[in-house]
């Protein structure tokens, strides 16, 4: 029943009033700045309680301007140190937040004090056409980190604000792309995406694993390195369900361990040290020849594998530009055995960035597979794979995963097979649909679908490396006092600002034989990133290092000279 004009008034103002109330005991510290960056808010979990207070705003305003679809909240910061935190919003497909919204995110937490919060909230609810009267629904979760119990007194503070019109469910301490799963499957009105629960996640992706594999099973047990966070917890549960096609060894989830969470191990570590968590290699866990390992990170929504070369005994990564090309090609094989034809006939391509090794790219395109290159960040490869019936998207880091457009399910469903080996083919890729996480990359559901291909393909990590040879390259991170000045274009590729700085970049470049560098600002931590490679190690050094110099210069105003 509609209100009057009369109780709306009152109801507005009470809700407003609880608002007040409860903003006041979250009061933004003088001094610091919230930036809805590449995976929303982050910095230290001790500064975040007034952004995690607002963010529980936005995203029951998001809501109630979606009709009261459920909208998620995850309180992680991955990859980073475990004194940080961070919290982003989840939209109803299980995407990250619409872009359009990231700056209201901003706004609301930068307000200097509750009366310019409150009045800032009005003005977006009327701006955005939002009814505050509407219903809203909030999921929301956490990983293992010490501030998050405090994190998440505060997001309930911000929802309770609002009454109980505003629908709360509690998901507990899990993993990133589980949340998004659950986010996604509530709002599936078809019903038919999963149970919106971790255990209707897990069976869901076991049950097409065990299909995958059939009787190519038992695999080789594969050890996992759950980077001493929230992984360790959805790997334990998983175990129990594959066991009889593939054991899980899982190492480094010490969860409870002040300090041990990303602490020399996990995939941001073995991505940028190209080498095994310290731990793991002093155990000797992966000496036996065949023996396989992978690192998920604090949240687990990136994955990257490793092994130990058996003749020269040197360590192999397998990082996400690997899973990628092997996906790519595979699916490729699998498309083409479908023979499905004309308006059946189903389209593919690969999502990168910058970071992706100049090799893959070009393993890629010489077996012409559609690539494009887009910046850093989840959400920009997650748009540009949708362009495909099958995009797949992964960055080099490991995050990524394959989507499958609406139109390619239909068609799957509906292809009438026209040999049996055409019928396998697209059960495989109707398999590998349910395995494989819509929503958002998932160290997990990407574990299992490196093992169904290797185990399709009758390979080891030997012969799925040997695809291409990765360029010898490095990633750094340079402290600067400023990295807002530091802008990209071109995917991130070049530097507009400092201006001048990509021209002593280029010249540095052009010195060494299929050298590659770029700069950009990191979106998660207070650091410039410079990525290099080139033809050899030695190579690589030198270049990092003197790219490294020059941001370093420029970030401190010494002069820039274009040298001749
Ligand atoms: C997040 C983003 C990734 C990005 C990474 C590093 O990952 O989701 O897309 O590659 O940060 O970003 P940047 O270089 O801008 O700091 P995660 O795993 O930390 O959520």
């Amino acid at each position: 029943m509609a209100l009057s004009s009369t109780s709306a008034a009152h109801a507005h103002a009470v809700l407003l009033n609880s608002l007040t109330e409860a903003s006041n005991l979250y009061p933004k510290e003088e001094g610091v700045t919230y930036s809805y960056g590449t995976a929303g808010f982050r910095t230290l979990g001790a500064k975040l309680p007034a952004a995690v207070f607002r963010t529980a705003l936005l995203a029951v305003l998001r809501s109630k301007r979606l009709e009261g679809a459920s909208i998620g909240v995850m309180i992680t910061a991955s990859h980073n140190p475990e004194p940080d935190n961070g919290v982003k919003i989840v939209d109803p497909s299980g995407e990250m937040l619409d872009p359009t919204w990231e700056q209201h995110a901003t706004a609301l937490s930068n307000c200097p004090s509750t009366d310019s919060l409150i009045s800032t909230f009005t003005t977006l609810a009327t701006h955005l056409h939002v009814d505050l009267s509407q219903p809203a629904s909030i999921i929301f979760a956490r990983d293992t980190r010490p501030s998050g119990p405090d994190l998440v007194k505060a997001l309930e503070a911000g929802l309770h604000a609002f009454g109980d019109n505003v629908k709360i469910k509690d998901v507990g301490v899990t993993t990133t792309p589980i949340l998004h799963y659950v986010v996604k499957a509530t709002n599936d009105q078809s019903g038919t995406y999963g149970a919106p629960t971790i255990e209707g996640y897990m069976q869901k992706m076991s049950k097409a694993f065990k299909e995958l594999v059939g009787i190519r099973g038992p695999l080789v047990p594969l050890f996992v390195d759950c980077a001493n966070g929230v992984g360790s917890s959805a790997v334990d549960t998983m175990i129990p369900l594959i066991e009889d096609v593939l054991l899980l060894r899982p190492m480094n989830t010490a969860t409870g361990t002040k300090g041990a969470l990303n602490d020399e191990c996990g995939a941001d570590y073995v991505k940028t040290k190209q080498a095994m968590p310290p731990n793991l290699a002093q155990l000797g866990t992966l000496d036996k020849p065949g023996t396989t390992g992978c690192s998920f990170d604090g949240d687990a929504d990136r994955i990257v594998f490793y092994y130990v070369e058996d003749a020269t005994r040197t360590f192999k990564l397998l990082d996400g530009d690997k899973i990628a090309t092997m996906a790519a090609v595979y699916f490729k094989e699998l498309l083409l055995r479908t023979k499905l034809t004309g308006e059946e006939k189903l389209s593919m391509g690969v999502v990168q960035t910058a970071y992706a090794n100049g090799s893959s790219t070009k393993y890629l395109e010489s077996r012409d597979i559609p690539v494009e290159c887009v910046q850093t960040g989840v959400k920009h490869l997650h748009h540009a794979a949708k362009k495909f019936d099958i995009g797949i998207y992964f960055e080099a880091n490991g995050h990524g995963t394959v989507l499958f457009s609406p139109h390619a399910i239909e068609t799957l469903r509906k292809a009438s097979p026209v040999t049996l080996e055409a019928g396998n083919a697209i059960r495989h890729l109707l398999n590998f649909y349910e395995l494989i996480n819509q929503a958002v990359g998932d160290a997990m559901s990407d574990m299992l679908l490196v093992e169904a291909v290797l185990a399709h393909k009758g390979w080891g990590s030997a012969e799925w490396n040997a695809g291409y040879q990765d360029l010898p390259n490095k990633l750094e991170k340079v402290i600067v006092p400023d990295r807002n000045h530091f802008v990209t274009y071109d995917a991130e590729r070049r530097l507009s600002h400092p201006v001048g700085l990509q021209e002593l970049v280029d010249i540095e470049v052009g010195k060494y034989e299929m050298g590659r560098a770029f700069v950009r600002p990191s979106g998660t931590e207070d650091c410039v990133r410079v990525y290099a490679e080139a033809k050899t190690k030695e190579d690589v050094e030198v270049l990092i290092g003197n790219v490294a110099r020059l941001v370093q210069e420029a970030s401190t105003g010494q002069s820039m000279v274009v040298a001749s």
